[in-house]
């Protein structure tokens, strides 16, 4: 794909194991996506408009230039298996597919249906037993999450038993065979969660001696080192055009927290002394920092939503500022907390543009 070509971009969570079996399929293929990380309690329009189910990850391809009057743009891919198979359609180095073998398909599929079903069913509800946990007493929700692990066990040791017939000496196997195929990369994120949630108890368990292995492997090599790390898995969400910013010191903002609105304009200045509060678009952002917040350790960045700023009556003016010429947005109004999608402490973004770059 040359620098010039318009990229796919992908809708991505670095830690989503979902989205880490994208990425990882989208790298052995060759693919770099511009990477839209994001937060997921702070969806941008733009996904949601690519996916109205919200989730990720989700590729959005460019618009090729039609050949016929009916052609129609492709539709975003919004499913990690999907994505996958659609990276490796167009190039698949390591044969992770196995082409032309459609007894090896069939076993990929029943372990991909495997994991995205019944495993990731019981991986959730004792990973994250509060949230499912129905039961009232805590001495039951804990036996709920217990039997939940025991469940999702069972289908590591059919794992690590398929492993352990396909081990080579010492060298640990892999699922299909003497290589990795689209079912390892696709369950790895997935084993690798189980872990992360008793690393102590996954690695002592006599059981798993193969799948331990097996992971390990995984661990210590580059491919998931890759997509876990800039610019696959930046840890700074991605900053929409749609939205509005603005850089606020911490104690201003919880002062705003109390009163219930933000009334503050710039740095040492009021929205009554200036008659509008500065915010910047995202582009801008960088910049604004480096001018009047650089020295400001812990300075916040909010998300304004325009179009809750609309609603609550505050009138947003694009005004050139005269000392750069540049546009900046304007809030004619205090600020509705409202308004405010998101506060999080101002971190740079990442080196924007796709992972090539
Ligand atoms: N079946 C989907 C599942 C994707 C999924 O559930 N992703 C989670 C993050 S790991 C998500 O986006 N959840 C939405 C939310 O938490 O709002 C796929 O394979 O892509």
């Amino acid at each position: 794909m040359s620098d010039a070509a318009p990229r796919p971009i992908l809708y991505s969570f670095r830690r989503c194991p979902f989205a880490i079996r994208a990425r990882l399929a989208l790298a052995s293929a060759g693919i770099t996506p511009e990477i839209r990380e994001v937060a997921l309690a702070c969806k941008p329009p733009e996904l949601l408009q690519a996916s109205a189910k919200g989730t990720v990850p989700v590729l959005v391809l460019p618009a090729a230039p039609p050949q016929s009057v009916l052609d129609s743009p492709a539709r975003p891919i919004d499913e990690s298996l999907a994505i996958m198979r659609w990276a490796l359609g167009r190039h698949d180095p390591q044969d992770w597919l196995r082409c032309g073998d459609p007894g090896a398909q069939a076993a990929i599929q029943q372990l991909l249906v495997a994991c995205d079903g019944p495993f990731k069913h019981h991986l959730d509800r004792f990973k994250y037993a509060s949230r499912y946990g129905e039961a009232d007493r805590e001495a039951d929700r804990a036996s709920g999450a217990e039997a939940h692990r025991q469940a999702a066990l069972g289908l590591l040791r059919q794992w690590n038993g398929r492993l352990a017939a396909t081990r080579c000496g010492a060298e640990p196997g892999w699922l299909l065979g003497s290589a990795p195929s689209l079912a390892d990369w696709a369950l790895l994120p997935f084993v690798r969660q189980f872990r992360l949630a008793d690393p102590a108890a996954f690695d002592a368990a006599a059981d798993l001696a193969d799948l331990q292995a097996w992971l390990r492997r995984f661990l210590q090599g580059p491919e998931l080192a890759a997509v876990l790390a800039d610019p696959w898995g930046p840890r700074c969400p991605w900053r929409s055009p749609r939205w509005l910013y603005h850089l606020a010191l911490p104690e201003e903002w919880a002062a705003a927290r109390a009163e219930c609105e933000y009334r503050r304009s710039s740095r040492g200045l009021s929205l009554e002394q200036v008659g509008f509060i500065h915010a910047s678009y995202a582009h801008q952002l960088a910049a604004t920092h480096r001018r009047f917040y650089a020295d400001v350790p812990g300075v916040l960045l909010l998300t304004i939503d325009p179009q809750r700023l609309a609603a609550a009556g505050v009138v947003v003016r694009s005004e050139v500022a005269p000392e750069s010429q540049e546009h900046f947005p304007h809030l004619y109004g205090p600020l509705p907390l409202a308004a405010v999608l998101a506060v999080e402490r101002w971190r740079p973004a990442a080196p924007a543009e796709g992972v090539g770059a």
